[in-house]
């Protein structure tokens, strides 16, 4: 103990004393963890405080400075933490927030809070975490300030320490986390950054500045400020993305002290960026009000598809799941006495919230539609569109699992390779009988499956995917992979390294092509991702001068090659029909052969471009369609690049 401090101590002193040791003892019950979590947990207890300050209407700025020496200040222009001595410790307010471990709302302004926990309860965890705390306060035209040491000890009680402009008030607190509690000291300035921006989308109006005095380089700090508060985190999600409606929704309503906002917006991707939140804390497991929002976004675009007659009678209702696709959704809730539940309390758990949730969000939403007819139409074409893929995977899967039975006529197609070891087989999927033929004779056996598609799989635009599975041959493809598709997907039980798409480098192959990639995309996204699905390139032309036969991918190759030949050489230039014009030799030596073929890594980027066209194709609309075999020719240059 400090010895300092005998001149202000009694019994309730030893008390406060007590409290801040059994924070020093049991860390992990007040801040989760000491780890760097816990590091970071500290600037937020404190930055909640003022976050608090502004929920109440009385701070707009907010600056977070990670100091030389790893120390944190913060800084806001609120009210100031009252000075005055407060009637129960006989103590300023100020030592008091910073001593006294609170549990209850009891203390202070007696209001509730809003953001992570009750105004000013983190303070003295902190505090008593800390090597040493300052606090400053701006009010009634004076500076007061107090210090504490090893572990929340006052070495003084707070002083005035000068005077300041009479409109000027608000807080600042530095404090330095103590060494001996904590596994690092070192801040990261990336983690403070992503949960100060996503503050400040939380509290429109409210500016947060984070600046690194680490780095001498870093003199202004960055600013987040959002006028436009969750709408702008909806666009800040959606950067890069392509929206398939221009205005952000953004509905918000309040009920009982309860307040709710949402933000969304539909891309025309297939995932959903669903966040909700509860008093700016992240409720990872959702809980009422998101269940409540959800129930409410199925029900009213249900409602709107079959009163404007997009849903027929007959037609199954969309679900959760299909409303979903493609969405970015931003929930905030902000509520006076949170009940969080779970394992890692990431669930609000206030079965109360769930109806207002609906009713407010139902509200809002059934009147942007009403109001937005375009817009409107667009979003339930969307979610009728995930439902048709959804069905179609379903019964593709319910397919291939027979045919997994049923693998007699699969293994008449497959030319499957000697190898059983996954890690050295390779399948080439070869466009049309006679390059099957070609590949087939000019094959490594030992690693090299050939699996030759007649075409069929063209046959489909109409369709959605549940035809495209039905067809057989790509129900092969299924099978050869061995790794099933949808819930039963298992990467490890794919039987070869290589899945190698060999198709002629024209229209026809390309379009083989965009229809497999799409297939990937949508039932093997693990196995793209993985790195083990590559484009064949076969040669567009042959040289051939002297003894000397050369293979060249394209018209730069080509130049560049004759460029290389000494002038007045004799040279004569063949076009390569495709594959099916080249016999075993010539396919084993251009395309096949480990040591001198050119493989093309397909990324999930390629497969993505792959299903905008897809999409296309399928859609009703017959304009895309016939742009089809343009918007294909450049499709290929992009490829073979
Ligand atoms: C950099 C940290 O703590 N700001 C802050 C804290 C308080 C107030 C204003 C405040 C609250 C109230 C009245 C009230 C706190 N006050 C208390 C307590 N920034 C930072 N800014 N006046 C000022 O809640 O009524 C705890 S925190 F309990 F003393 F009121």
């Amino acid at each position: 103990m400090n010895e300092k401090n005998n001149e202000h101590y009694d019994a309730s002193d030893i008390q406060v004393l007590e409290g801040l040791e059994a924070v020093r003892k049991r860390p992990g019950m007040y801040i989760g963890t000491t780890d760097i979590k816990g590091l970071h947990h500290l600037v937020w207890e404190i930055v909640d405080n003022s976050i608090d300050e502004a929920l109440a209407g009385y701070c707009d700025d907010i600056e977070v400075v990670i100091n030389k020496d790893n120390s944190i200040t913060v800084k806001d222009d609120g009210r100031g933490i009252p000075v005055e001595i407060h009637p129960k410790t006989k103590k300023s307010t100020v030592e008091t927030v910073y001593t006294v471990l609170h549990a209850g709302g009891k203390f202070g302004g007696g209001g509730y809070k809003v953001s992570g926990g009750l105004h000013g309860v983190g303070a003295s965890v902190v505090n008593a975490l800390s090597k040493w705390l300052e606090v400053t306060v701006y009010k009634n035209g004076q500076v007061h300030f107090i210090r504490f040491e090893n572990g929340g000890h006052a070495v003084e009680p707070l002083k005035v320490i000068g005077e300041c402009d009479k409109e000027r008030t608000g807080t600042v607190v530095t404090f330095k986390p103590d060494p001996t509690i904590f596994d690092s000291e070192i801040y990261d300035y990336e983690i403070l950054k992503v949960r100060i921006r996503e503050l400040a989308f939380l509290n429109r109006g409210l500016a947060i500045t984070l600046r690194d005095d680490r780095d001498e380089e870093d003199t202004t700090g960055e600013r987040f400020f959002y006028e436009g508060g969750i709408s702008e985190y909806v666009s800040f999600i959606n950067q890069g993305k392509t929206p398939i409606h221009n205005d952000i929704i953004h509905l918000n309503g309040e009920e009982d002290g309860v307040f709710l906002e949402v933000a969304m917006q539909y891309t025309d991707g297939y995932n959903d960026n669903i966040y909700s939140f509860v008093n700016n804390i992240n409720t990872h497991d959702g809980g009422t009000h998101e269940e409540g929002v959800r129930r409410a976004l199925t029900r009213v675009i249900n409602a709107y598809a079959r009163k404007n007659g997009l849903l027929k009678e007959k037609d199954d209702s969309l679900t959760g799941d299909d409303v979903k696709e493609g969405l970015t959704m931003i929930i905030s809730c902000k509520h006076p006495n949170p009940q969080f539940e779970g394992q890692t309390k990431g669930r609000l758990g206030n079965s109360e919230v769930r109806k207002l949730a609906d009713s407010i969000f139902s509200q809002g939403f059934e009147r942007f539609l009403l109001e937005n007819p375009d817009d409107a139409r667009t979003i339930v074409s969307k979610a009728m569109l995930a439902c048709r893929a959804r069905n179609a995977a379903r019964k593709a899967r319910e397919i291939t699992r027979k045919s997994d039975l049923a693998t007699t006529s699969f293994f008449g197609k497959l030319s499957d390779c000697k190898s059983k070891d996954p890690t050295v087989s390779e399948i080439f999927i070869v466009e049309g009988d006679s390059a099957g033929g070609s590949a087939k004779k000019g094959r490594d056996s030992l690693t090299q499956a050939i699996l030759p598609l007649r075409g069929k799989i063209l046959n489909v635009e109409k369709a959605r995917l549940d035809k495209a599975l039905s067809n057989e041959e790509i129900r092969t493809i299924i099978t050869a992979f061995g790794t099933g598709i949808g819930e039963e997907f298992d990467l490890s039980k794919l039987r070869y390294d290589k899945i190698i798409i060999m198709t002629d480098a024209d229209v026809d192959g390309s379009h083989i092509r965009v229809l497999l990639l799409t297939l990937f995309y949508r039932f093997f996204k693990p196995i793209v991702e993985a790195g083990h699905v590559y484009a064949a390139q076969p040669p567009l032309f042959r040289i051939m001068h002297g003894k000397t036969r050369k293979y060249v991918l394209n018209d730069e190759e080509k130049d560049a090659y004759l460029a290389t030949l000494q002038p007045n050489t004799k040279y004569e230039v063949a076009r390569m029909k495709g594959l099916g014009e080249m016999d075993a030799e010539e396919l084993n030596e251009t395309t096949m052969d480990i040591e001198k073929r050119v493989l093309r890594k397909i990324t999930v980027d390629d497969c993505v471009a792959a299903d905008k066209i897809f999409e296309k194709l399928m859609g009703d609309e017959v304009e895309p369609r016939r742009s089809f075999i343009e918007e294909n020719a450049r499709y290929v240059q992009n490829l073979d690049i």
